[in-house]
């Protein structure tokens, strides 16, 4: 995978500069069309995967019947059988990897991946949220303790977000729309159009959501990181990545990367404060999930 023009430094600054301001910078061609190819073949082997055996996955669902299931994702790409030599090729990007330790530093650790499709049969609107459970959670200098990033195999428009709300409060009506998983319409929100190639860096404390009807084309990696050493997050090391032989498939950068997470999430074990609150997050995201299925 080569994707590896020589960008500016000036270049670089400029984009960090949006991402710290707007919450989110949307940086046109940085992937080359062999490998978005490569990235497009995985990605169709994944969703079939995937769809021949949700329940083996960590799967998003907008139908969970007994009887009708429609996705429009998975969690962990890196999941044993998931994984794809091309997911972790773009830790190898100078771009990506340049961007990315602009906003973080020098030293970076894992966080997450994962894919994003079109459902088949039930439209996606996904509500208004800022990720983590963290929904009060705002820094006033914009500067993020993570970096999201989308990368798109198709023209994806599905990403909706309120630019700069990263750095305030919610107002009022945000608020609602948030505590009402809501999905309205807000004069100052943005629909960001990825075209293959570009990638979408963001600030998950934005005021976010997704949308897309059923039947169109979505194919979006998502990918997480962080810094080495940051306090925020982290938590997210799963047994695979522990036993022999997993790290092996990795190449150099990604193993660096995995390597400072399972080292931070020894070091810091959970505190029953962060247990509880991840599993409220997790309670909540059910609740929301069968709301949805059942169509309240
Ligand atoms: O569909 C998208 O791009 C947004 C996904 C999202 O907000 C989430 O998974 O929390």
């Amino acid at each position: 995978m080569e994707s590896n023009q020589l960008i500016s430094a000036n270049e670089i600054q400029g984009w960090r500069n949006s991402f710290v301001q707007e919450g989110f910078v949307l940086v046109k061609n940085i992937l080359d069309e062999q490998t978005i190819s490569q990235l497009k073949n995985s990605f169709i082997r994944l969703m079939s995967k995937v769809d021949d055996d949700p329940i083996s996955y960590k799967t998003r669902y907008t139908l969970n019947s007994q009887t009708d299931k429609d996705t429009w994702g998975v969690n962990n790409i890196f999941d044993f059988n998931l994984y794809e030599e091309s997911f972790g090729e773009i830790y190898n990007v100078n771009t990506v990897m340049q961007i990315l330790t602009s906003i973080l530093g020098d030293e970076l650790r894992f966080w997450g991946a994962h894919a994003l499709w079109a459902p088949k049969k039930s439209d996606y609107e996904l509500r208004w949220h800022r990720d983590y459970g963290d929904n009060s959670y705002y820094n006033p200098t914009g500067e993020s303790n993570h970096v999201q990033f989308n990368i798109p195999l198709v023209k994806d428009s599905c990403f909706i977000a309120i630019a700069g709300s990263h750095k305030r409060q919610l107002t009022v009506e945000e608020q609602q729309e948030v505590d009402n998983d809501g999905t309205k319409y807000f004069d100052n929100q943005v629909r960001l159009t990825c075209e293959p190639g570009d990638i979408l860096f963001m600030n998950a404390h934005t005021l976010h959501r997704g949308s897309c009807s059923a039947g169109t084309e979505r194919m979006t990696l998502h990918y997480s990181i962080q810094a080495k050493d940051q306090n925020y997050g982290g938590h997210t090391s799963f047994g695979e990545m522990r036993l022999d032989g997993y790290l092996d498939r990795m190449n150099p950068n990604v193993r660096v990367l995995m390597e400072n997470l399972i080292e931070w999430d020894n070091n810091h074990k959970l505190s029953v404060k962060d247990a509880i609150n991840q599993m409220r997050i997790k309670k909540e995201i059910e609740l929301y999930n069968s709301r949805k299925k059942s169509g309240q």
